[in-house]
C-alpha cells in the first residue's frame, strides 16, 4: 500500500494510490510513527489519498540517506549527473498529461494552467540545469565550485511541482543531494516525482521526499545533517527559519511573500494591459507570490481601464478545474479561503469599495469570485498585505515619479509590471523599482534562464538562471 500502485478506480489519466509512504533511500517506506494525513481535492473536497505525517525520526532517516548518497553523487563528473537530469526531464515530458491532471486535482488550479504553464516549465527547469551540470566542472566554470552537501528544501502549495523543480534541479546539477518536504495540502506531485526518480534510475538517496506539515519542516530545518535550507512560503515561517539557523553554519535562501505593483501608463494599449492585469492577478487564483496584486493606473485612463477590466472579469469562467475552458479554479484550502475572506472583509470595513465578478460559486469546494477594490489608499490593509487570492487593489497616480514611489511603498519587493509604449520610460521606471523581477508589457512570464527572488521582506537569494546555481555552491 505504500508503493506507487494504480488505484482500482482509475481517474482517467492518473492513478492515485489510496495511501502513500515516504520516499527515502530510493524506496517508498512506512513511517516509524502512526500519524497520517489526507489530501483533498479543493474543488470537490473529496479525499484523494492518505499520506504520512513524517516525524523527526523519519526526517533523520531521510537526511542520513541523503548524506550517504552525497559522497558518490558529488564525485560524479558533471556530465554523468546531467544524464540523470535529462532523463528526468524527458520522463516529465512523457508523463506531463498525467502530472497535469494530478496537480490540478490536488491543487485546484485550472488544467489549462497546469498543462500549458506548470508542466512545460517543470521540464524546462530540468533540461536547463542538466545543461549546466557539466559546465560546472573546472574547465567550464573557473575556480572550483563545490556542492554544499545535503539541502533541506521546503516548498508551498501554489505551484507544487514547479517549486520542486526550482529546488531540486539546481541542487542535483551542482552535486548536492536533497530532502524535500512538499506542502501538506499538495503532497501528491512530489510523491509522483519520487516515482520518476526511480524510473530514471537516479541513485538511491539523492532525492528523498518527506511529507507532513510544519512540524516535519521544523525537524528538517533543525537537523544537524543538512547544510542548506531552501524555503518558499510565508514571511512568518521564513523569519522563524532564519532565527532557527542563526548561529549555525547552514546556508539559507528564502522566497517569501509579495505585493507586486502592475503600473499602467496612459499611453499603454489598454486592451493588452487589461489582459496583463487579469493574468497578473487571476492566474492561479492570485495564489502567486509575484502576483500583480496592486494595480497602479494613471489617473487619466483610470475609468477606461476599470470599465474594460470589469467587462473582462465578467467573462472569466470559474468552475471545474479539469474542464479545459475553465479560467478560475478553486482556492487551495479552506484555510487559505478563510484568509482571503478575512482580508476582503477588512478591506470593506476600512472603506475600500469592493466589486466582485458576477459568477455562481459551486456548492462544494473552496471558491472565491474575482474581486477588485477601488477607492484604495496606501494606508488600507488591502494595499499592503499579501492577500494571496483573486483580489486586486486599484490605486492611481499622476506622474511616473509618483508611480515609482507608490510601487516601492511596500514591505515586499518581489515583482512589478510596467505598461507603456515608451521604451525609454520602461528603462527609467524599471531601474527605480525595488523588485526582483520587473516585467514590461507582460506579466507572470517565467523562464529557467532568469534569476527569480526578492528584495526587502520578499526574501533573499535567487533561484533560476546561473544565479540559482550559486545558492548550492561554495567557491
Ligand atoms: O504558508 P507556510 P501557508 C503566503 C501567502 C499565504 C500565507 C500562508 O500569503 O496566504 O503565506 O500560507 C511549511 N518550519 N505564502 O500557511 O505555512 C509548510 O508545511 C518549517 C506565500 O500555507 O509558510 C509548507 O510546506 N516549515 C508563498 C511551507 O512551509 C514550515 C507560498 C509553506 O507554508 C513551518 C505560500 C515551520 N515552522 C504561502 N511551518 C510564496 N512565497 O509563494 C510551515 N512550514
Amino acid at each position: 500500500p505504500f508503493d506507487y500502485a494504480p488505484a482500482p478506480e482509475s481517474r482517467g489519466l492518473v492513478d492515485i494510490a489510496p495511501s502513500y509512504g515516504l520516499f527515502i533511500d530510493g524506496e517508498f517506506v512506512e513511517s516509524t510513527g502512526e500519524e497520517r494525513n489526507k489530501t483533498v481535492s479543493p474543488s470537490t473536497e473529496e479525499v484523494l489519498a492518505e499520506y504520512v505525517q513524517a516525524n523527526a525520526e523519519d526526517v533523520d532517516r531521510a537526511v542520513k540517506a541523503a548524506r550517504k548518497a552525497f559522497e558518490k553523487w558529488s564525485a560524479l563528473p558533471g556530465a554523468e549527473r546531467a544524464k540523470y537530469l535529462f532523463r528526468i526531464a524527458r520522463i516529465i515530458q512523457e508523463r506531463s498529461r498525467e502530472l497535469a491532471v494530478l496537480e490540478t486535482l490536488d491543487n485546484g488550479k485550472p488544467i489549462k494552467e497546469t498543462r500549458d504553464a506548470d508542466l512545460p516549465l517543470v521540464a524546462a527547469h530540468f533540461f536547463y540545469y542538466a545543461g549546466w551540470a557539466d559546465k560546472l566542472d573546472h574547465a567550464g566554470y573557473g575556480a572550483s565550485p563545490r556542492p554544499l552537501g545535503v539541502a533541506g528544501q521546503i516548498i508551498p502549495w501554489n505551484f507544487p511541482l514547479l517549486m520542486l523543480a526550482w529546488k531540486i534541479a539546481p541542487a542535483l546539477a551542482t552535486g548536492n543531494t536533497v530532502v524535500l518536504k512538499p506542502a501538506e495540502t499538495t503532497p501528491l506531485s512530489a510523491l509522483f516525482f519520487a516515482d520518476i526518480c526511480r524510473q530514471a534510475g537516479l541513485p538511491k538517496g539523492v532525492v528523498n521526499i518527506v511529507t507532513g506539515d510544519g512540524r516535519t519542516g521544523t525537524a528538517l530545518v533543525q537537523h544537524p545533517g543538512i547544510n542548506k535550507v531552501a524555503f518558499t512560503g510565508s514571511t512568518g515561517v521564513g523569519r522563524a527559519i532564519a532565527r532557527e539557523l542563526a548561529g549555525t553554519d547552514k546556508k539559507l535562501t528564502l522566497e517569501l511573500g509579495g505585493k507586486g505593483a502592475n503600473i499602467v501608463f496612459d499611453d499603454a494599449p489598454i486592451d493588452q494591459a487589461v489582459e496583463g492585469i487579469v493574468n497578473g492577478i487571476f492566474f492561479n487564483q492570485g495564489q502567486v507570490c509575484c502576483a500583480g496584486s496592486r494595480l497602479l493606473v494613471q489617473e487619466s485612463v483610470q475609468e477606461e481601464v476599470l470599465d474594460s477590466l470589469k467587462r473582462r472579469l465578467s467573462t472569466l469562467r470559474l468552475g471545474d478545474p479539469l474542464d479545459k475552458n475553465t479560467d478560475i479554479g478553486a482556492i487551495n484550502s479552506a484555510e487559505q479561503l478563510a484568509r482571503i475572506t478575512a482580508l476582503v472583509e477588512t478591506g470593506e470595513a476600512e472603506g475600500a469599495e469592493r466589486w466582485s465578478a458576477p459568477c455562481e460559486l459551486p456548492s462544494s469546494g473552496y471558491w472565491f469570485a474575482p474581486t477588485l477594490f477601488t477607492n484604495v489608499t496606501q494606508a488600507h490593509t488591502v494595499a499592503r498585505d499579501e492577500i494571496f487570492g483573486p483580489v486586486l487593489s486599484v490605486l492611481t497616480f499622476r506622474t511616473p515619479d509618483e508611480a515609482v514611489a507608490k510601487a516601492n511603498n511596500s514591505q515586499y519587493g518581489l515583482s512589478a509590471g510596467i505598461w507603456t509604449e515608451k521604451g525609454s520610460r520602461i528603462l527609467a521606471v524599471a531601474s527605480k523599482l525595488r523588485a526582483g523581477v520587473v516585467w514590461a508589457n507582460t506579466f507572470n512570464k517565467f523562464d529557467p534562464t532568469s534569476p527569480f527572488g526578492g528584495y526587502k521582506e520578499s526574501g533573499f537569494g535567487r533561484e533560476g538562471g546561473r544565479h540559482g546555481l550559486e545558492a548550492y555552491l561554495d567557491v
